[in-house]
């Protein structure tokens, strides 16, 4: 078994002293249009062979810090609800101890679980959603009220989020709602379009918004959906949407908004459609990116 960067593999009960956590989700239960995140912890631990606890465009090491892989939620239920309910268990054990992490989804929805142990835990919580889709659906599939395509608006409605402290950056997606955009921003999201993105000036409107939110809450926390990527850049995944942008750019994005950063996710990786492993390459480098970010802000900034 892999760990991610080989850092060492150790118990939940064992995180008290460390600087953060990793662990995986491999669940997929509410993927819809084609299935496969629950592959993505092994292909990241995986790929991340091919790399050191090094962040180059930072000269940050990771030496100097205890970090620790825990490996995966233990799921299996056939009822998705109930594998959400263990993934939020295990998500509110470290959030209790207030240890900073990083998430190896597993489908979008498993991004609510893990918002529902930060709200439970930190009196406000922030949320930068970097995603191609809203994820704003009312339902989805017809019927459905939790899945990968609903669940922005289902942590809106069930946890203590205010809208006025989630951004969602990337939005572009054909594979939307006409109400998604109209309804995110009614209740108060804001939104930078995928074609803003790659502009200078937007960096440092990305920067003043998300310091703003930081300086609301006590915790932020980043889900990266990989499909904000271009396919070019992240074929494996599950609701692809061309017109993306580069992983350059997305690394570029968490240099700006990391320091801010309390955890974070990297949901929809789908291996069985990557192509040379790309996306789950670019799944680690913006892990390893995003990790050491989040630890150059412990420096300064511990909770
Ligand atoms: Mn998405």
């Amino acid at each position: 078994m892999y760990t991610f960067l080989g850092f060492p593999k150790v118990g939940i009960d064992e995180i008290k002293e460390l600087d953060a956590v990793i662990f995986g989700i491999p669940f997929d239960d509410l993927s819809t249009y084609r299935k496969g995140p629950k592959y993505a912890p092994k292909a990241i631990r995986k790929a991340s062979e091919c790399y050191d606890p090094y962040v180059p465009d930072l000269d940050f090491d990771f030496s100097n810090f205890n970090i620790a892989d825990l490996g995966d939620v233990k799921l299996g239920s056939k009822d998705p609800l109930e594998n959400l309910s263990k993934i939020e268990d295990f998500a509110n054990s470290i959030c209790r101890e207030r240890v900073r992490f990083a998430v190896f989804g597993g489908d979008h929805s498993i991004t609510l679980p893990i918002a529902k142990a930060l709200s439970k835990n930190f009196k406000k919580v922030g949320l930068i959603w970097i995603d191609a889709h809203l994820d704003f659906w009312e339902e989805y599939p017809e019927g459905i009220k939790i899945s990968h395509a609903t669940v922005l608006k289902r942590i809106l409605e069930t946890t203590n989020i205010s809208a006025k402290n989630v951004i969602n950056l990337g939005f572009r997606a054909y594979g939307s709602a006409p109400y998604e955009k109209r309804d995110a921003e009614k209740y108060g999201v804001k939104i930078i379009s995928t074609k803003d993105l790659p502009k200078k000036e937007t960096l440092k409107q990305i920067d003043t918004i998300v310091k703003e939110i930081s300086e609301n809450v006590e915790a932020l926390h980043v889900s990266i959906d990989m499909d904000v990527l271009d396919p070019a850049f992240a074929p494996g995944v599950t609701n692809p949407e061309p017109g993306g942008i580069s992983t350059r750019n997305l690394l570029n994005i968490l240099e700006t908004i990391g320091r801010y950063i309390f955890s974070f996710d990297v949901v929809e990786l789908a291996p069985p459609y990557d192509i040379s492993e790309i996306t789950a390459h670019a799944a680690t480098v913006i892990t390893i990116q995003a990790l050491g970010l989040m630890l150059s802000s412990n420096l300064t900034n511990k909770h």
